[in-house]
């Protein structure tokens, strides 16, 4: 079966970690976020891989090139972001036979994609608590028989998670009119799929559509639990390594660092001396956390620094990110509320009582800058020297 996975869409949601990287090229472990969207459709046995890009759509390309993992892999361009229909609507020419449709910022239970290309044709679904944010599918007899937007009365807790096995026909009805909203959307696909076929639904343990940033932590905090212990590098023989803390080739370790796993300190990336690294955390290729520095919870992506003396908590660094030394990230709020993160214009609760700052490629702080939680530093942005920076800049 094909997959046709899509990855045109810009994440205006998770600004401004995607400045100048598409949503789905954002690191979680040691891949682009969409690679394990691609790496589940590969398991499940998909003979090439449509990739539907559009926003910075050359670094999709020199990612996955014209061959990944032996399987081929053919591009569609979506000029215009009109809608997931829309944007599956842009591969029909590479379309022929039936046809899975996946979101290359989604990350599925590997297991569930299995079967979802073994029951052709077949959706997606997920238990939720709160339906009513979700489309909802409605099943009878095991079957799946209705879907409804956001209903105010949700007929069952089955959400769709974005995951299609659709059968060759539903490539005639992908021009479907515009929804409320002004989409192309593509549950009126499936809508006309379940009008003629009888689709079964597969249920997912564990997904998660990567929106937002806090959702990219989340996203590296699933895949970095999934790390069995290796050391590649260089580590110190007076470095402490404990739990699944993967050391990969190139990278180096150095005396009285403490590692807590699951850490995963990429190639080419440099560790102390003295630091001390916990929680889900990922150290991308390149980057250098200096001696005595703290990181917990958090993504540094490839060829960040963090300078001597530093802490940074539940946080995400885009790439070349400079921490200059001393700088303290708050991850915790006084009254121990919710952190909220600015969203398109709008303060969002992240579900987290401990979230720190997201700062956009190249962004730099100053010595001694404090920065409060829930703060987003824009690509390129500076902090003065011992600034307490307290709103988004
Ligand atoms: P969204 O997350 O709705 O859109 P987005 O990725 O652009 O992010 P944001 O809303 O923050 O701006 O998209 C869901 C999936 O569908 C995602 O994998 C991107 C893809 N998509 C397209 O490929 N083309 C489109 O026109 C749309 C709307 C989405």
């Amino acid at each position: 079966m094909q997959a046709v996975v899509l990855a045109a869409g810009e994440g205006t949601r998770i600004r401004p970690l995607s400045a100048t990287l598409p949503k789905p090229m954002l690191p979680v472990a040691d891949r682009p976020l969409a690679a394990h969207t691609v790496d589940a459709a590969i398991d499940a046995g998909a003979d090439e891989i449509v990739l539907v890009v559009g926003y910075e759509a050359e670094t999709v390309r020199d990612y996955f090139g014209d061959e990944y993992r032996g399987v081929p892999v053919s591009y569609a361009v979506q000029t215009e972001q009109a809608g997931t229909a829309h944007a599956v609507a842009a591969a029909k020419d590479h379309i022929d036979g039936p046809f899975a449709v996946l979101n290359g910022d989604n990350l599925y239970d590997p297991a569930a994609i299995d079967r979802l290309f073994a029951n052709c044709p077949a959706v997606g679904a997920v238990e939720v608590a709160e339906p009513r944010n979700y489309g909802v599918l409605s099943t009878e007899d095991g079957v799946v028989d209705d879907i409804t937007e956001k209903p105010s009365e949700p007929p069952t807790n089955l959400a769709n998670a974005g995951a299609y096995a659709f059968p060759e026909r539903a490539r005639e009805w992908l021009e479907v009119p515009e929804s409320e909203r002004g989409e192309h959307e593509i549950t009126d696909v499936l809508a006309r799929v379940l009008d003629r076929f009888a689709v079964t639904p597969i249920a997912l343990d564990q997904w998660l559509d990567v929106g937002r940033p806090w959702e990219l932590l989340a996203a590296n905090e699933w895949k970095l639990a999934d790390l069995d212990r290796r050391t590649d590098g260089r580590v110190s023989d007076d470095a402490h390594l404990e739990g699944d803390v993967v050391v990969e080739e190139g990278a180096t370790v150095k005396p009285g660092t403490v590692i807590e796993g699951p850490v995963l300190i990429r190639s080419g990336a440099t560790v102390g001396p003295n630091a001390y690294v916990q929680g889900a955390t990922l150290i991308g290729e390149g980057a250098e956390v200096g001696n005595a520095v703290e990181i917990e919870n958090s993504v540094l992506s490839r060829d960040t620094s963090v300078s001597h003396l530093s802490y940074v908590g539940d946080s995400v660094l885009g790439r070349d990110v400079n921490f200059g030394a001393g700088t303290t990230v708050a991850n915790r709020r006084h009254d121990g509320a919710i952190v909220e993160l600015t969203v398109k214009g709008e303060r969002v609760p992240t579900g987290r009582c401990e979230f720190g700052v997201v700062a956009g490629d190249g962004a730099k702080t100053g010595i001694n800058s404090s920065l409060t939680p829930g703060l987003k530093l824009a690509a390129g942005a500076t902090t003065r020297p011992g600034e307490v920076v307290e709103r988004d800049g």
